[in-house]
């Protein structure tokens, strides 16, 4: 088998049972081959950033995973679409969305994928729950930043 990898996934949903959606996910998570979910954070609520419609619930989770990065990603995108997600447009209201934060400490600029997530450090929805699970991760200055966007546990 391949070396087991630290991997960070965020979580983030605003249509239907958004909470029970994220509880589910991370049950999803932790029945993929060769993988298993380390801890994952609190569920924060947060206000729609760029996006409109009902405010979000989000979290993250830290895995150990012997999955590749694009195998990976594809089965994060197979959890979303069985929690029924559909892409009507850009940042449209989802059931399930899962992002691939941070991947070891790879950087992977392809087609698919680019990670470390190019916006992690943009959003506040990523860095609170990222800084439970990894406090050296995110810095004050992080956290600073997007002290304007509306979150809370
Ligand atoms: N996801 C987006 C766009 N905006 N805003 C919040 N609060 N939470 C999200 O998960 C989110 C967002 C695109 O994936
Ligand atoms: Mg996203
Ligand atoms: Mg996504």
């Amino acid at each position: 088998m391949r070396e087991a990898v630290v991997a960070f996934v965020g979580l983030g949903a605003n249509l239907g049972d958004a909470p029970q959606a994220l509880q589910d996910a991370i049950a999803a998570l932790g029945q993929l081959p060769s993988t298993r979910v380390v801890q994952s954070s609190r569920i924060y609520r947060s206000a729609p950033v760029d996006a409109s419609g009902p405010d979000y619930f989000n979290a993250v989770a830290q895995l150990e995973t012997a999955l590749d990065a694009p195998g990976l990603l594809r089965h994060l995108q197979a959890i979303e679409q069985a929690a029924g997600r559909e892409r009507p447009y850009h940042h449209a209201p989802r059931t399930l969305d899962l992002d691939l934060l941070l991947y070891g400490s790879a950087r992977i600029d392809s087609a698919r994928l680019t990670v470390p997530h190019p916006r992690l450090r943009e959003r506040a929805f990523v860095l609170l729950p990222l800084r439970e699970l990894a406090p050296a991760l995110v810095s004050d200055a992080d956290l600073a930043a997007v002290a304007g966007q509306r979150i809370t546990p």
